[in-house]
């Protein structure tokens, strides 16, 4: 049977957020921030530092705030306009608490039972794990619907959490019977870079709690160390092939084969093309110069942001003011169609 109940037909926009949990690498520049930056011309765009879920796991005494100060550096550097978008820390705007509360009464215990992200963070001890962590999922459906959101750009790891934000704004649509009150957010995930691999195992993402520095490429980076990690990332005894077929159960070949074509926006094919029949001798050191040339701009803009906190702080104060702004209205309507009490 076709579902004809109303669509959303209300204005598109893009959200999505970074954790304040560490220095940013290579995996969040290509699997996010890139994609962040290249929609921005064409898309009204709401970019948060989510600090409320940096808090689910331990955070470090005193780091929280220059954590969320570096993550907006990192922000502007990779091109965020705060003219362009709004940009702002999550903590700082109430309704995603509260929008996150009346969605933990929409969102069913099976639903969030099911998130694998929660498995891996929690670990065998899931007992100790925070309350927090496992309702993580449903403050990420808020913070995107607290804009109305129509499009998440995030990386391939964060589909599951996308697809439970759907299933949220649509049963909270039907439970309240206002159809297309929420839209149903559309993850943007597919290009190049959606889930770039640790240097050191190629079935695991690059991430920023692997134990290991030389499993990602941190955008802090200096240009030896970047061609020292590369120089280090495991290959196997094999040599470049000659399609992307044969790339298939060679997944560090594979991986940094995609992050040479991410960086450049070559196809795979191409550069399979230069490289092929070589062992890694040549290639390493192209990728070396692919990501150092492509990365210390960025880097240099950076070091130079962050040498003014206060500025950052007024930047984070105007974006807070302006997603305010779109979120209050937003909320007035959520409270009304819930029902609560209003004098
Ligand atoms: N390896 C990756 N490849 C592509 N995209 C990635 N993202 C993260 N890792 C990769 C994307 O980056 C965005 C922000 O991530 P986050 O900081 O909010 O949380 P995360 O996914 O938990 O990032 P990390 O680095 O893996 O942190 P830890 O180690 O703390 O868990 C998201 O869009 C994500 O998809």
């Amino acid at each position: 049977m076709t579902d004809t109940t109303p669509a959303y037909t209300g204005p598109e926009r893009v959200f999505s957020g970074i954790q304040p949990t560490g220095s940013l690498h290579l995996g969040n520049y290509l699997g996010a921030l890139k994609k962040f930056v290249d929609l921005q011309d064409t898309h009204d765009c709401v970019f948060c530092v989510v600090d409320l879920h940096a808090i689910t796991m331990p955070v470090e005494k005193g780091v929280l705030a220059d954590q969320t100060r570096q993550i907006a550096a990192a922000f502007m550097a990779c091109g965020i306009d705060p003219a362009k978008s709004v940009m702002y820390a999550q903590s700082s705007v109430p309704a995603h608490v509260e929008l996150a509360w009346i969605f933990n009464c929409v969102a069913r215990m099976g639903w969030v039972e099911r998130m694998t992200q929660f498995k891996d963070k929690a670990g065998k001890d899931s007992e100790r794990a925070s309350v927090g962590l496992f309702t993580y999922p449903v403050l990420q459906a808020a913070d995107i619907l607290a804009y109305k959101a129509t499009h998440v750009p995030v990386g391939e790891d964060q589909k599951q959490h996308l697809e439970l934000s759907r299933d949220i704004a649509d049963r909270f649509n039907r439970e309240y019977d206002v159809p297309g009150f929420f839209p149903l957010p559309e993850p943007l995930i597919k290009g190049p870079g959606a889930r770039i691999m640790s240097l050191k195992d190629g079935t695991k993402k690059m991430s920023k709690s692997d134990p290991s520095d030389l499993s990602r490429i941190n955008l802090v980076d200096d240009s030896d160390t970047i061609a020292r990690k590369i120089r280090k990332a495991t290959t196997d005894a094999g040599v470049i092939p000659e399609t992307a077929e044969e790339l298939k159960g060679r997944p560090e070949v594979e991986n940094l084969v995609g992050i040479f074509a991410a960086l450049t926006g070559r196809g795979v094919e191409s550069i399979l093309g230069e490289f092929a029949g070589q062992g890694f001798g040549a290639f390493k050191p192209a990728l070396a110069d692919v990501t150092v040339a492509h990365l210390a701009p960025i880097t240099a803009r950076y070091r130079d942001i962050l040498a003014d906190p206060a500025e950052i702080d007024r930047t984070l104060a105007r974006g807070a003011q302006q997603a305010n702004a779109i979120a209050a209205p937003i909320m007035d309507d959520v409270r009304r169609v819930v029902g609560f009490w209003r004098p």
